[in-house]
């Protein structure tokens, strides 16, 4: 085999963030673009030689190009093996799945995930360790650093491998395994849930819709919803993987998977309704007139978690990122377990699934997972939903409402302004950082800050520090104020405002969102001047 040396110029803007390297396809159409980047990640890894490297991304525009790339520098650079997933698919629990059923030492995933897609759309590398999860912030800042000094890479002169065809190839002096992307998975899925109360309750003629989003979990939620569990066909709708997501947006929101809702609010809807994002780590969760915002769902998941087969011994504990409301801690000390508050972005829970300090994990951006992989999990949030729904006999509404009554809820909103220019969006949260100092004891109106600070992180496990993940503003009733900064977009700054307040078990449960939450959301004007300095009259999103 020849493996060829190619002189680079480094990029200065390979910096990954949440989730990952996102960027306009065109910016990684750029030359070396991809090569530089995916050998900077590799030159950081010690010890991969004669190693196995899994390879899967959600579909989209560039995936089939990128893949290529990938294959022939990892080649190039020393693995024994690469694990692919047929036609380059691979969902990203089903990546972290992959890599650990396989002892695996890290994998690659091709996406942006809810960012749409096509020439015009967003792309993604992700780099994940051999415990499945997410890189920690060590490896992305050394790949980065590495991508600012790069000046060669290396590839191996070889055909591209027959992604369509199962079975084993080779690149070069390298072996190449075409897997099916969906058949461990739903082995694994299997383990944890019983799929016979999910057929039974298919059979009594509980109905469901499933928005695949013509995104990656198309295959994955028609063998294991409507084959292993016999939901009637017709349940998953855009089931079928398309390189610009049939022109949508594979973000499964109330904005975005409008549709959905509003067949589930409907009087002849299903009983549930459910979607996914482009990747598929993503869950949203609507039953028939209830609507369950992703805080609300991780807490009722953790709540309910043991009558699934998975969890039936209790879990060890529950993580949820800083911006996602409390309502899983009252969950957490009613049962007396562990809680824990990490920055934004599933890199920040795998030390702690790791160590068996949590067993179930989310973000208020509709992310849950357990440890069961090392990251979020769309099908298995639904197929936990299910799995409850199942075994309680009841409907959604039902369970949600009894959740409050026992729980107490915690209205909750976020607020995105999107493509914000990034000078205006910095200077604001750098002004209201300024005045952090100085809010506690203030009062505004009957509203009086407990503490505001900048959200800052120290691992549990080993002691890193991540600091400046968020703004934070407590009220003294438990409300609370959060500002930051995405981490994911790819043109100008998102600007994300989390508003949340507390209503006790015995108080008011039906009250309209942000009308609840009205006080609140004017006194964040007061305190950032968002629409004031952006000159926007409304959020992009409200979700
Ligand atoms: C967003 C979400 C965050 C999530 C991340 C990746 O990040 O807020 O909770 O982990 O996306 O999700 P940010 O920095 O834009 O707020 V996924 O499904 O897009 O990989
Ligand atoms: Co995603």
């Amino acid at each position: 085999m020849t493996i060829r040396t190619i002189e680079t110029k480094p990029y200065s803007d390979q910096k990954p963030g949440t989730s990952g390297l996102r960027k306009r396809v065109t910016v990684w159409q750029q030359a070396n673009y991809v090569e530089n980047y995916i050998q900077s990640i590799f030159d950081v890894l010690e010890d991969r030689q004669g190693k196995t490297l899994v390879i899967g991304g959600d579909g989209r525009f560039y995936n089939d190009v990128a893949i290529q790339k990938a294959i022939k520098i990892a080649a190039a650079n020393g693995f024994g093996k690469v694990l692919v997933g047929q036609g380059g698919l691979l969902s990203t629990p089903a990546a972290s799945h992959m890599i650990r059923h396989n002892k695996a030492f890290g994998g690659l995933v091709l996406s942006a995930s809810h960012n749409p897609g096509g020439p015009d759309g967003d792309f993604g590398i992700k780099y994940n360790i051999s415990n499945g999860g997410p890189a920690p912030e060590a490896i992305t800042e050394a790949v980065f650093e590495r991508s600012k000094v790069i000046g060669a890479y290396r590839i191996a002169d070889v055909p591209d491998v027959d992604l369509s065809r199962i079975g084993t190839q080779s690149s070069g002096e390298m072996a190449v395994e075409v897997v099916d992307p969906v058949t461990d998975y739903a082995a694994l899925m299997e383990t944890l849930f019983d799929f016979d109360a999910i057929s039974t309750l298919f059979k009594s003629g509980f109905r469901m819709r499933f928005d695949a989003m013509h995104a990656v979990t198309g295959p994955y939620a028609h063998r294991i919803i409507e084959g292993m569990l016999g939901a009637p066909a017709g349940t998953v709708i855009n089931g079928v993987p398309s390189p610009d997501f049939g022109g949508g947006h594979p973000d499964p929101n109330l904005v975005y998977a409008k549709d959905l809702y509003d067949l589930l609010m409907s009087p002849d809807g299903p009983d549930f309704g459910a979607a996914s994002d482009g990747d598929g780590d993503r869950n949203l969760i609507i039953g028939k007139n209830r609507f369950v915002t992703p805080s609300d769902s991780l807490a009722i998941l953790a709540a309910n978690a043991p009558l699934a087969p998975g969890y039936a011994a209790g879990i060890a504990g529950i993580a949820r990122s800083m911006p996602t409301s409390a309502a899983a801690d009252r969950v957490a000390e009613k049962l007396g377990i562990e809680m824990h508050e990490t920055p934004t972005g599933w890199k920040f829970f795998g030390n702690l699934l790791d160590a068996g300090r949590v067993t179930i994990c989310g973000e208020e951006s509709a992310g849950t997972g357990s440890n069961h992989v090392r990251e979020k999990d769309g099908l298995w949030a639904v197929l936990l939903w299910l799995n409850i729904i199942a075994a309680r006999k009841q409907s959604v509404d039902q369970i949600v409402r009894e959740h409050w009554a026992t729980y107490g809820r915690n209205y909750y909103t976020r607020h995105d302004y999107e493509e914000v220019d990034s000078a205006i969006a910095n200077k604001l949260v750098d002004d209201l950082r300024a005045q952090l100092p100085d809010l506690a004891g203030k009062s505004f109106g009957n509203l009086k800050v407990s503490y505001a600070d900048d959200f800052s992180y120290t691992d549990p496990i080993d002691g890193s520090v991540s600091a400046r993940q968020g703004i934070r503003v407590g009220l003294e009733d438990g409300s609370r104020i959060v500002l930051r900064l995405s981490g994911t977009g790819t043109v100008g700054a998102t600007l994300r405002l989390y508003v949340e307040r507390y209503e006790p078990a015995d108080g008011q449960h039906e009250l309209d969102t942000q009308a609840a939450l009205e006080p609140l959301i004017a006194l964040s004007e007061q305190l950032a001047g968002i629409k004031e300095r952006t000159g926007r009259q409304a959020p992009d999103v409200i979700t």
